[in-house]
């Protein structure tokens, strides 16, 4: 069966030694935890190396909320997946809707960094959703599915399969507004349903699908109880000791 994968997405957040305090006091409590799911922190650019430092030999791995897909070159302001693997990287969100919204991303530069990531060896966490708009129009599965063609083309199967993907509707991110559970069921089964479609079963069984969206510890027990759910990708909660330590359990 899938793994869970419970994904604390900092955002632009904090310091190196706030970040420091908040992975010590996940190490303290997790160290005696058997964990059965995966567990990453993704701090902003600066914490990630004493992030790496802190995780060694722990449950926790450690993720960066995007990159470019270039190895190097005249890219002012952007950082390599080498830069991330040679800092001890491994997982990198890619397309988060507020990359998407005020840094222009698009279905075809998420598609070019899953490719980067897979080829660096780094696991790609690809976000997508849709706006209020989309939602109260009827369009969501059509919308969510287009925007995994364009992420997905001339994906393998082979590295489909280990793709995380995770859905987080717009209007529920940072809003406080939580898709319900079976809101979230519904979009992730319909992503299950279309790489079932696009690859076959054996990948559709095998990717993995987070929620994303104001969750918290008062409703991750449900959301990561729905089938088609493996994890979590979380913000505002994942910067709070023990609300990201009791999502974690929900999971467990
Ligand atoms: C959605 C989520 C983490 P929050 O962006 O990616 O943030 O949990 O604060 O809604």
């Amino acid at each position: 069966m899938r793994k869970p994968i419970i994904a604390g997405n900092w955002k632009m957040n904090g310091t190196i030694a706030s970040g420091s305090i908040l992975i010590e006091a996940f190490n303290s409590v997790l160290q005696d935890m058997e964990l059965s799911c995966d567990v990453v922190v993704c701090p902003p650019f600066t914490a990630i190396e004493r992030a790496v430092a802190l995780t060694r030999n722990t449950a926790i791995e450690v993720g960066a909320q995007t990159m470019d897909y270039h190895d190097a070159g005249a890219f002012t302001g952007e950082i390599s997946p080498l830069m991330l693997t040679e800092v001890g990287v491994n997982y990198v969100i890619i397309g988060h809707s507020e990359r998407r919204e005020y840094y222009g991303e698009t279905d075809e530069t998420v598609n070019a960094k899953i490719k980067s990531a897979f080829h660096h060896n780094l696991n790609p966490i690809v976000c997508v959703g849709e706006s209020l708009e989309q939602r109260e129009a009827g369009h969501t599965i059509d919308w969510i599915t287009s925007q995994l063609k364009g992420a997905l083309a001339d994906i393998p199967k082979e590295q489909v399969s280990q793709l995380i993907i995770a859905y987080e509707p717009i209007w529920a991110i940072g809003t406080g507004k939580t898709a319900t559970a079976e809101q979230a069921e519904e979009v992730c089964k319909a992503i299950r349903d279309y790489i079932r479609s696009l690859y076959d079963d054996d990948a559709a069984d095998a990717v993995r699908i987070q929620y994303g969206g104001s969750v918290k510890s008062e409703n991750a027990l449900e959301i990561l109880g729905e089938p088609n759910i493996d994890g979590a990708l979380v913000g505002g909660a994942s910067l709070v000791v023990d609300e990201f330590i009791d999502i974690i359990k929900a999971a467990n």
